[in-house]
């Protein structure tokens, strides 16, 4: 491969090619929703907001009822993380809520790449390379779990409330010669908050990875919600 798939992104070229593909949804319609598989966690759902412009996929908490949301995961599956292989996880996205102001902290937020798991996230750790926030703080981490072991940084980036769109990008570039090990480096809104060199911490290739959303309220007050205005998953090869 001639060039990083990472330089086609910065040049704004985000077309498939002969050494990479390229899926986006940008969800301006319900039918995208067919592509994955929703679950709802105690009441909430998940499901595509036509009154917004450019289109959100709305992961919705139930109204008033804590740990309640939605996990929605493609439903087919994506890639591996191969030798050599290089990956790219994109998803702007941000916190909405109507009678409460407190989501920033009140909530669990997950984006990334996951073992195909179609489960609440908040209670299993699955193999992955991806961002959360956790109940409780407004801090976001980023995690990589596979092959046994896990590695990750705590508070690379703070969340906010209020509708703010984040842009959330992970580069993943898998060593050539060694299984299992590379670097995966996490952007926001264009700036890296954390470069990790995992030894043997990523998923094996026999994992197959999919993108993947989760979102949780933190409290009864409100209803609050995650809103993913896109997705968009580079591979190579
Ligand atoms: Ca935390
Ligand atoms: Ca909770
Ligand atoms: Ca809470
Ligand atoms: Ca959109």
């Amino acid at each position: 491969m001639s060039r990083s798939i990472f330089e086609y992104i910065k040049q704004g070229i985000v077309a498939g090619g002969d050494d990479y593909f390229y899926k986006e949804w940008d969800f301006l319609s319900d039918e995208e929703l067919t592509e994955f598989t929703a679950t709802a966690i105690a009441g909430g759902s998940g499901a595509v907001v036509d009154t917004v412009h450019g289109g959100v996929l709305s992961l919705t908490a139930a109204a008033t009822t804590d740990n309640s949301g939605a996990n929605l995961q493609a439903d087919a599956s994506y890639l591996t993380l191969g030798l050599g292989r290089e990956v790219i996880f994109w998803a702007r996205a941000a916190l909405h809520e109507s009678t409460s102001t407190n989501a920033a902290t009140e909530s669990d937020i997950f984006l990334g790449l996951f073992v195909k798991a179609d489960t609440d996230l908040t209670g299993a750790v699955v193999d992955g390379v991806y961002f959360r926030k956790d109940d409780g703080d407004t801090n976001i981490d980023v995690s990589i779990h596979g092959a046994s072991a896990a590695s990750g940084s705590d508070n690379v980036a703070t969340m906010v409330s209020g509708d703010v769109y984040k842009d959330f990008l992970i580069h993943v570039v898998m060593d050539p010669t060694v299984a299992a090990k590379g670097t995966a480096t996490f952007y926001i809104d264009g700036t890296a908050v954390a470069a990790n060199v995992p030894s043997g911490a990523f998923p094996l290739v026999s994992v197959i990875l999919s993108p993947g959303a989760e979102f949780n309220t933190g409290d009864n007050t409100g209803t609050k919600a995650l809103y993913i205005d896109f997705i968009r998953l580079l591979a190579t090869r």
